[in-house]
């Protein structure tokens, strides 16, 4: 099949899935065209089953906001008349479900009847689709697009409360490339980050509010009080600073480390002791499920999607959003013995492989060719 993926290029979830899911199905034998503003952060290498189209948005002095969508539209019609796309696989609905809605009803016009798969991914339901500025666009490009899928159930069942959709979700859970996480750094380069005696705990995130990053500061510093730690804090966002100045009125400054950005998530995972992910909404947790494939458990908040794959008291532990105490209880309960880490360890990894590559990607490929049968 010949596939146009449209997607986010940046650090963010969204992004990564659909990244991680083009380079697959080229390994698989398709034929996958990226179409988005820049080359994707995990995309290396092009070849001739993977190729890249900038979507450009000149600038005109009349535009106080530059029309992204009527590009987007405009390139998918070029690219999928140029190289024959079977397929439109589009991940977040703003404003890609609705440039692609239009790219699929231009090439009407001239004949071509393209099918489109709209992935949902969380925010753009749950935090920015269901403004009223939007609701009504997002609810009918949602209606309009040939499959719809989500990233959990929890995403399934708030986008059927929060928009009047009139058709079928199917549930398709993000995944990892278990065979891509070899524990091969075999002492994972730890010193460097922290002494012999001390826990590393983690986090990933794009450091917005949703992510009560001055949560996580609030959990390591109870954390720490009990048990010698280093916190590593990987991204970049609006809440860094905020952070780092909490960091700095606790005292914590030569116990934690803001990492910035990073395109080696793994090794970081690799010297990891303990996850924390306590935000406020959560369709699903990318981060949680590549931080429990490389071993290391997950503190959480319960929200959205996660418990669908944080497993309370086997991957790691689940609390109410904003229950810092318990979130910091429960860190302690994992780190206080070898024993205990290391059991909550191979439950994080042995859980993760429910999420393999294998086992996903294939779901995508039954709704594209159920989508090319009906169009
Ligand atoms: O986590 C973010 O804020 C980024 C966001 C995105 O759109 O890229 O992530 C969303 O999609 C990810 C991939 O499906 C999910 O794992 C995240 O849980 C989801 N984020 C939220 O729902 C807040």
């Amino acid at each position: 099949m010949k596939i146009a993926i449209v997607c986010y290029p940046t650090f963010g979830g969204s992004g990564v899935v659909a990244t991680e899911l083009g380079i697959a199905l080229s390994k698989r034998g398709h034929e996958v065209h990226f179409v988005t503003y820049k080359q994707p952060v995990r995309l290396a290498l092009l070849n001739e089953k993977i190729h890249f189209h900038e979507v450009n948005v000149p600038d005109y002095p009349l535009f106080h906001y530059q029309p992204y969508e009527l590009a987007l539209s405009s390139k998918l019609v070029n690219i999928v008349k140029k190289h024959e796309i079977d397929i439109l696989h589009v991940h977040y609905a703003i404003p890609h479900a609705y440039a692609g809605y239009m790219a699929k009803e231009m090439l009407k016009q001239e004949g071509i009847h393209i099918p489109m798969v709209t992935t949902l991914h969380g925010t753009d339901i749950t935090l920015v689709g269901s403004h009223p500025f939007y609701r009504p666009a997002v609810t009918f490009s949602i209606n309009n697009s040939d499959i719809v899928t989500s990233v959990s159930e929890s995403l399934k069942t708030d986008t059927q409360r929060l928009f009047d959709i009139k058709r079928d979700i199917d549930v398709v859970p993000n995944f990892i490339d278990t065979s891509q996480i070899h524990q091969a750094h075999t002492d994972c380069q730890r010193a460097l980050m922290a002494q012999d005696d001390e826990r590393i705990i983690t986090h990933i995130s794009n450091f917005r509010k949703v992510k009560r990053i001055q949560d996580v500061v609030e959990i390591f510093h109870r954390i720490q009080l009990e048990i010698p730690a280093k916190l590593l804090m990987v991204g970049e966002g609006p809440e860094r600073e905020p952070a780092e100045a909490l960091v700095k009125s606790l005292g914590l400054e030569d116990r934690v480390r803001f990492l910035g950005n990073s395109n080696e998530i793994d090794k970081i995972l690799c010297f990891s002791d303990l996850f924390l992910l306590p935000s406020e909404a959560e369709s699903f947790g990318l981060a949680a499920l590549e931080a429990m494939v490389n071993k290391v458990p997950v503190v959480s908040s319960n929200a959205g999607g996660i418990p669908e794959v944080n497993v309370d008291g086997v991957t790691g532990y689940l609390s109410n959003v904003g229950n810092i105490a318990e979130m910091a209880l429960n860190g302690i309960k994992i780190l206080k013995d070898d024993d205990t880490l290391n059991a909550f360890k191979e439950r994080a990894r042995e859980e993760a492989t429910k999420f393999d590559i294998n086992h996903i990607v294939p779901l995508y490929e039954e709704l594209y060719e159920k989508a090319l049968v009906n169009v």
